[in-house]
């Protein structure tokens, strides 16, 4: 009778786990000088979910991705992890770590910013896991932000 109760308790403990599963984001990116276009992203991504998980892509995978960035990984790795919306950034290397970090962190939702919709490098992860791609913020266009930082450049340079 003990052996029977002891299984049944077992078992409701699991099937209460799974519902109470903490339910985990993921994105990636560069996140080079933070703007309010990324801070949204994030924001939205940890309304899926009960923990976000930032891949931040290395200055060797930024190469890869034929993209520069004016901060090195360490300042970015630590910018991102400032944001209350981050539990926790890891390394993104390559393109092809995402399946590998799905199944390893448990990841139930892989969010990107929709200028990755329908792009092949993510379209696949739908079999792994939900894949959801988040309109970007209203109102600011890179361009005429990158403008604004030129503008602020130039600014600090007459102040030097
Ligand atoms: N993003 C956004 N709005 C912007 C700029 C970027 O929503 N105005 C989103 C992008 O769609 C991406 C994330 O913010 O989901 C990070 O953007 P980037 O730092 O430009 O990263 P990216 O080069 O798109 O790298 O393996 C995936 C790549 O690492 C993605």
């Amino acid at each position: 009778e003990m052996q029977r109760s002891l299984v049944g308790s077992e078992m409701c403990i699991r099937d209460r786990y799974r519902r109470i599963k903490m339910k985990k984001v993921l994105t990636y990116g560069t996140f080079d000088l933070l703007h309010p276009g990324h801070i949204y992203l994030l924001k939205e991504a940890k309304k899926l979910g009960d923990e976000l998980i930032v891949g931040v892509s290395t200055d060797e995978f930024n190469s890869i991705k034929h993209k520069t960035s004016f901060l090195p990984y360490e300042y970015r790795k630590e910018m991102v992890k400032s944001i209350k919306y981050v539990d926790e950034v890891i390394p993104e290397t390559n393109w092809d770590q995402k399946v590998e970090d799905i199944k390893r962190l448990g990841i139930d939702v892989l969010v990107m910013g929709d200028d990755w919709k329908g792009s092949d490098k993510f379209e696949y992860l739908k079999q792994f896991c939900d894949v959801v791609f988040l309109p970007k913020m209203e109102g600011l266009s890179s361009t005429k932000f990158r403008g604004h930082v030129e503008e602020y450049v130039k600014l600090m340079e007459e102040d030097e």
